[in-house]
């Protein structure tokens, strides 16, 4: 996949997903009535506009899958908002994901741009998921000059991306890292992940385990490490981990092959599986050792407070 100039024979791709509610339902603005003359008019607008950067982003066949953005490029204050539709087909597929770290990373290089942000109605639970399974955390330091754009929108959850931000390794909350595992697509055969101890992640593998057949709404886990340290990833399915340093508890949805958390303190782990059948797979620097959990979760507290 990659990002390139919105070409004539995009317009009808670009209108399929103008046109599929299961795309724009929840979108700031309404695409309902764009004809195929409407998507041509914006597509060759796009190559000679200077305010507003509009690329495809495009299958390893060339096929549109989508539109990144960057809109109200302001130079002067080092600034632009961000924004992406993808076709239904697109979804899942690592697209977004691409399409999004491409565009941003051409803020900054490119354009030399500060800070990239964009905002989602709290609606659109599918866009938030997204954000918050690659760890975007909501941004409360908007400028009123840009919020007042969307004055009439309301109950938007807003994000923000600084220059120097590290997209593949981000701090959580619980001061976790979710981190982007690398991942090949084959066309039409899946995709291929790996990683690496010492190289893509800071430990070498000792030991690997994975839980399997668990039913829907089960939790396990209700325990933190002392010494350990671990990669915890879905390759199948979809779980909900919940994390906690003993002062800020997060939720963070694994779903996503792609997507791993990394945990390198200790952190009080609670895992619910939302989805029967749904796989979780560890990578850990130790082999088993009883003596290295905490199971109860008073004593973890005093635990972390005594190490700080
Ligand atoms: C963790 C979360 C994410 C072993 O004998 N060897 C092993 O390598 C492991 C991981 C477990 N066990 C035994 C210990 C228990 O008798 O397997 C049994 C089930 O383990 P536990 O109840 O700890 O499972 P979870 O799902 O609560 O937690 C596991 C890991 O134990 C833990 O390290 O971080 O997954």
């Amino acid at each position: 996949m990659y990002l390139r100039e919105l070409k004539m024979e995009d317009a009808p791709y670009m209108l399929e997903w103008m046109h599929d509610d299961t795309v724009v339902h929840n979108l700031q603005k309404n695409f309902s009535e764009k004809t195929l003359d409407d998507t041509k008019s914006f597509i060759r607008s796009s190559w000679n506009d200077t305010k507003d950067k509009n690329l495809a982003i495009v299958s390893e066949l060339d096929e549109y899958m989508g539109t990144v953005s960057l809109k109200y490029i302001d130079r002067e204050n080092g600034n632009a908002e961000f924004a992406i539709a993808v076709r239904k087909s697109a979804m899942g597929c690592g697209y977004a994901w691409y399409g999004m770290k491409a565009i941003i990373e051409k803020a900054f290089q490119e354009l030399h741009l500060e800070s990239v942000y964009w905002c989602v109605s709290r609606k659109n639970k599918r866009a938030i998921r997204f954000y918050d399974k690659h760890n975007f955390h909501e941004a409360l330091d908007i400028p009123d000059n840009i919020q007042k754009r969307y004055k009439d929108a309301r109950e938007l959850k807003w994000y923000s991306v600084l220059k120097g931000d590290d997209f593949e390794h981000r701090t959580s909350v619980s001061d976790c890292s979710v981190i982007h595992i690398k991942t090949i697509p084959t066309l039409g055969a899946g995709e291929l992940s790996f990683f690496e101890g010492q190289r893509n992640i800071p430990f070498d593998i000792k030991r690997i385990y994975y839980i399997s057949k668990v039913p829907e709404g089960m939790r396990r886990g209700f325990h933190a490490h002392k010494e350990l340290k671990q990669l915890l990833f879905c390759p199948y399915g979809r779980i909900q981990l919940v994390l906690d340093n003993g002062k800020r508890r997060e939720e963070i949805e694994l779903s996503d092959p792609s997507i791993g958390v990394l945990i390198e303190r200790p952190v009080w782990r609670e895992m619910l599986w939302l989805q029967k059948d749904s796989v979780l797979c560890v990578a850990a620097s130790d082999y088993y050792k009883a003596e290295d959990y905490i199971r109860d979760y008073r004593e973890f507290r005093d635990y972390v407070e005594k190490k700080e």
